[in-house]
């Protein structure tokens, strides 16, 4: 999909090197098009000679919004199974689409190609200010959103997605910066990166200018207001500031104004704040939870009196010595409040984090076979050709392995196979038997990547090591919450006793 504003003399190089690069697989070339040259006719002769490319051109006064628009526009006529975004000028090379889709193919949900990535170059940035500007609104992503940092460069232009974790999103393109967008809006998306050259423009002149700059602040803005649990940090800080008034006005007016004893204030203030701020996360900061009676609810509510706790024994300890009330207050909030930090760390965090590595699949896999205590791991495409082994290098699947991989495809739900026990009078220990999983990586689907462990030891697989590797891969998003297990396969299953023969 390809935005194009007056990149008459740019198009027909693109097209050539598209059709070059994307020779191997079955695509369509969507042009999304506000030129007033002769991008559009050059396009349209182009989609008149070649059924794969489409152009869509939006008249003066259906160019609101510019290239943003422009590229929800596209995005919602893209037909394929992925979708592939990239500028019109020649700076993004199509020749890295193909790895872009390895990437995918990798496990991917989103990959992107980073201009900021070891083994990248961004020769093709006018500039040494336009540089500046570029890697100080890149650092404020991702200083504001937990999810930017998933990615070297959440503003690039150039990324694939999975068409089907753009469903349901609704964009609300006032930046430049749709990928930011996407990534915000998906925080259980696997990103995957690779490295991009930046390329100088072919012809014709840059459009950007100091008026996005302000429409990027105000996306940022957009993007905390409307992304229900967006900017996690940063609103659970605010409320807790505006708790802190809250606390202290409390306390002067009880304590200072009406006389009361400092801990029958301190208490009603205390209990005023934790309340305020109780309701301004639930409304806020965990906007996104609040109807799911999250866990994390409950953490969060244990933290804030545990904190509580010890705002109080500062409290107490200050307000003996001779200091002011409204000020024992605040040092002992400012405790507690750091005290809180430290317990929520980790709560403020947006769940369903998305892996950082370049490719994800790897360390994930390590980790499968490390959780399930597997002898090797393969992560396995939909064709079933093994993209990803661990360890070693070479894995060739086996019969029986297709034919789990059929069955669990099928079903779209795991499936685990064992050695049957041996029929014979004398039952050996001492045999080592396979065991085999099979994990599809997203559940319900048919046909996305599955991970397959393999066991060859005197103890096989057991649903505690099904688990383990079913919760593994629930912890970066690809696979709901508990599926149902398909235990039956070619032999009867033996999950429950780890040894054979006793
Ligand atoms: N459809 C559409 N495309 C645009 C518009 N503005 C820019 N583009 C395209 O978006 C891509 C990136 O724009 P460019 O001016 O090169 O921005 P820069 O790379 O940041 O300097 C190019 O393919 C442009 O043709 C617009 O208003 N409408
Ligand atoms: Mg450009």
């Amino acid at each position: 999909m390809v935005p194009t504003r007056n990149e008459a003399g740019n198009v027909p190089l693109l097209v050539q090197r598209l059709r070059n690069s994307l020779a191997e697989l079955s695509f369509e070339l969507l042009f999304v098009d506000d030129s007033d040259d002769q991008t559009w006719r050059i396009l349209r002769e182009t989609a008149r000679r070649d059924l794969r490319v489409r152009v869509l051109h939006r008249a003066r006064s259906q160019r609101g919004g510019g290239l943003s628009t422009a590229v929800v526009l596209g995005l919602s006529r893209a037909r394929g199974r992925l979708v592939c975004v990239m500028d019109g000028d020649l700076q993004h090379p199509p020749e890295l689409i193909p790895d872009l889709v390895a990437a995918e193919r990798a496990g991917a949900d989103l990959v992107i190609a980073s201009r900021y990535l070891p083994g990248s170059s961004r020769g093709g940035l006018d500039g040494g200010s336009r540089r500046m500007i570029s890697r100080a609104a890149t650092a404020a992503a991702r200083a504001l959103f937990q999810e930017a940092r998933s990615s070297t460069d959440p503003l690039a232009g150039f990324f694939l997605c999975r068409a089907a974790i753009l469903s349901g999103l609704e964009f609300r393109p006032v930046g430049f910066k749709i990928l930011l967008e996407l990534l915000v809006c998906t925080p259980g998306a696997v990103v995957a990166e690779v490295p991009l050259h930046f390329q100088p423009r072919g012809a014709g002149q840059s459009k950007a200018n100091l008026g996005q700059g302000w429409l990027y602040v105000r996306h940022l803005w957009s993007l905390l207001r409307d992304v229900p649990g967006s900017g996690r940090r940063w609103k659970f800080g605010l409320v807790g500031l505006t708790g802190l008034v809250v606390l202290l006005a409390v306390l002067e007016l009880l304590g200072g104004v009406l006389g009361w004893p400092p801990l029958a204030a301190w208490s009603v203030a205390f209990v005023a704040s934790l309340a305020w701020n109780f309701q301004a996360n639930l409304r806020l900061t965990f906007a996104d939870v609040r109807r799911e009676r999250s866990p994390l609810l409950r953490r969060y509510a244990l933290s804030a009196l545990a904190a509580g706790g010890v705002q109080l024994l500062v409290f107490l300890g200050l307000v003996g010595t001779n200091i002011s009330l409204v000020l024992a207050g605040l040092l002992a909030a400012v405790v507690g409040m750091a005290a809180n930090a430290t317990f929520s760390l980790q709560l403020v965090q947006r769940r369903g984090r998305a892996s950082r590595s370049p490719l994800g699949v790897e360390p994930l896999l390590q980790r499968l076979v490390r959780v399930s205590r597997a002898d090797l791991g393969a992560v396995l495409d939909r064709q079933g050709e093994p993209i990803s082994v661990h360890p070693g290098e070479r894995y060739h699947p086996t019969r029986l392995v297709r034919d789990l991989c059929r069955r669990s495809g099928s079903s779209g739900v795991p499936v685990m196979w064992t050695d049957p026990p041996s029929g014979r009078a004398q039952a050996r220990s001492n045999v080592e038997l396979n065991s085999v999983i099979v994990l599809p990586t997203e559940a319900g689907r048919r046909d996305c990547p599955k991970v397959v462990l393999h066991r060859h030891r005197r103890t096989t697989f057991t649903s505690a090591d099904l688990e383990a590797a079913m919760r593994q891969l629930q912890r970066v998003g690809r696979l709901a919450a508990e599926p149902p297990v398909e235990r039956a396969a070619v032999a009867p299953p033996r999950i429950s006793s780890p040894d054979p023969v006793r």
